[in-house]
């Protein structure tokens, strides 16, 4: 027999809560301090950190600032976590992590981040979909992973590529010596540019639509220069410029999982978390066991990535492509230009990055955007334009060689008025002699210029917000209680999913990566047994073994998809239903048997 029931919902309860209030209601969003940050130029360590301070100390009910570890050079890794924990603590909703700048010279990440912290905090109270974030997901963001090497690439003479390392000391080229031939800003303009040497036997010569660009010669062709490489002098006097600059491995090499020594895949690095921010943001990772959707932010190019990072490591299964899919096809949308592809088929191979890392190894669906991409390619074909991060040797030295090509020369003096341009130069010297300095400056490539820079935040934001919005949104439904005559209860629940990501990735299930959902009751009141509903038109229900109290949920829920649970329960009075998933978030609902 049926029985009415009572049912009270609890007030943290993530979900359909009737009595929730902006998450700024306690002090009023008028009492805290006003934060204007802009995004038309980029933050050094210094000015990030300002920042940040100074947003924790408008928003500290929303918003945590710490420092997770320091870098080589002792700067601070900030982390911030966001959540409104009036709907409840951090960790009992899914978490989404943002890194910037994991890469040095990649520096347009860390405003991403920092703008993602800034709009979901200056939103709160003010738009619903922020609040609805701000209560039942926390964010956790790291907008600087390598603040030593942001901060040489912004205040120190650098190239665009450069510095890509972290800055713990390394001997490149393994003479013993660390660091002791970096590049060299000769005419002391803050960038490395390109050294070229007039000679009648080079195999260069400039282009007659414009004198700025270089062009090989042709076969028979007369030369005009020899193109010298990049900026600088053979410090340590062993016949090679530049060999040995600072630092020398890279970071997105170098975690814990599928990591393969250099002399597989160069800038490995000696061993898995080797580097002090490698260690600093595996621990603070693995600190939120509830993180379930991630993003890391590179440059450049203008994709949307996700793992395999390798071969080795199989496709994706169906079911978590699914995931990822629906996901990254709406970025395209978000992100106008940007491809939605996959690491190792699409781009190149990576062993040992934070992608594989987080998805395989804990469950969590993961993106990582090559932002941007060169403007004066943008009516090209999205297939056809340079991207991916001339990271190998090859690539870069080809760069250097041939300079910048025609379309990117005009961008640089009609669009930037040659803001990011040398012109050719005399400069003497030690070695080569008479020669000439020029080319595309640090800041002329790879990052937006700044009149795009907060497109490139708030777009990336959104997707972000986006994906984040997408982790799983848990709802109880359909409750129904009956006594039966034994005098047990028989509570039927259904644990629905609003959401495309399942409370638990496939790769998590399949591989038991961490424990599963559990459904359990709280009370005076003892769980006899328990079943999935596998058909509920017909009363058929599969058994699951129940523990303490409790039933596990081995496949969580799946997105957009329910699950219907029978739980035969001795006891009386109120109890408490919990659905307590680990990514999934947490539900609470009181029962009252009677
Ligand atoms: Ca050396
Ligand atoms: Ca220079
Ligand atoms: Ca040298
Ligand atoms: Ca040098
Ligand atoms: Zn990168």
């Amino acid at each position: 027999m049926k029985r009415a029931l009572t049912i009270v919902f609890l007030a943290l309860l993530m979900v359909a809560l009737s009595g929730y209030s902006p998450a700024d209601s306690a002090q009023g969003p008028k009492a805290r301090p006003e934060v204007k940050l802009s995004f038309d130029h980029f933050y050094d360590q210094a000015e990030l950190t300002a920042a940040l301070k100074e947003l924790q100390k408008a928003y500290p009910d929303l918003m945590k600032l710490q420092s997770i570890g320091k870098s080589y050079q002792g700067r601070d890794i900030w982390a911030v976590i966001i959540n409104n924990p009036a709907t409840g603590p951090a960790e009992r909703k899914p978490g989404f992590y943002i890194d910037g700048n994991i890469h040095g010279n990649e520096i347009q990440g860390a405003e991403v981040a920092l703008y993602t912290i800034y709009y979901l905090l200056k939103n709160s109270g003010r738009l619903e979909f922020v609040d609805r974030l701000l209560r039942d997901r926390s964010f956790y963001i790291i907008p600087t992973m390598n603040p030593d090497s942001r901060d040489y690439f912004l205040n120190l003479a650098s190239d665009s590529n450069s510095p890509r390392s972290g800055l713990v000391p390394y001997d490149d080229d393994r003479d013993g010596l660390l660091d002791e031939d970096g590049p060299d800003d000769l005419d002391g303009d803050g960038s490395i540019t390109y050294m070229r040497k007039r000679d009648p036997k080079g195999t260069y010569r400039t282009s007659p639509d414009n004198p700025m660009v270089m062009v090989p010669c042709r076969p028979g062709e007369k030369g005009e220069f020899i193109m010298l490489g990049s900026e600088g002098l053979d410090n340590d006097g062993d016949g090679l410029v530049n060999e040995d600059g600072p630092g020398g491995y890279d970071m997105n090499r170098n975690f814990g999982f599928n990591w393969q020594p250099n002399y597989v895949q160069r800038g490995a690095g000696p061993y898995p978390f080797c580097w002090p921010e490698t260690r600093a943001v595996r621990d603070f990772i693995l600190a939120h066991p509830n993180l379930m959707g991630a993003q890391s932010f590179h440059n450049y190019g203008g994709m949307i990535l996700r793992g395999p990072g390798a071969k080795n490591l199989g496709e994706t299964t169906a079911q978590d492509r699914q995931v990822y899919d629906y996901i990254g096809k709406q970025g395209e949308k978000i992100l106008p230009g940007y491809r939605y592809i996959v690491i190792y088929k699409d781009m190149y191979t990576v062993y040992g990055g934070t992608v594989d890392f987080t998805y395989n190894l804990l469950g969590i669906f993961t993106f990582s955007n090559e932002l941007d991409f060169d403007q004066y390619a943008s009516t090209q074909p999205a297939s056809q334009r340079r991207g991916g991060e001339e990271e190998d040797e090859e690539a870069r030295s080809r760069m250097f060689r041939a300079g910048a090509g025609l379309e990117e020369i005009i961008y640089h003096q009609l669009v930037l008025m040659g803001e990011q341009l040398v012109e050719w130069k005399p400069y003497k010297h030690p070695l080569y002699g008479d020669i000439e300095i020029g080319g595309v400056k640090k800041m002329g490539r790879r990052v937006p210029a700044l009149f795009k820079l907060a497109e490139t935040c708030h777009r990336n934001a959104a997707f972000c917000l986006y994906h984040a919005d997408q982790l799983p949104r848990l709802k109880v439904e359909n409750v129904s209680l009956k006594k039966l005559d034994s005098g047990l209860y028989q509570l039927d629940v259904r644990i629905a999913n609003e959401r495309v990501t399942p409370s638990i990735s496939f790769q998590a299930v399949q591989r038991k990566l961490h424990r599963p959902d559990q459904l359990k009751i709280q009370g005076k009141a003892r769980l006899v047994s328990a079943g999935i509903i596998t058909d509920r038109f017909r009363e058929l229900s599969e058994p699951v073994k129940v523990r303490e109290n409790y039933l596990p949920v081995e496949n969580g829920i799946p997105g957009f998809g329910f699950v219907d649970f029978r739980l035969l329960i001795e006891g009386s009075g109120e109890i408490n239903l919990i659905y307590d998933s680990l990514k999934g978030g947490y539900l609470e609902q009181k029962v009252s048997l009677k």
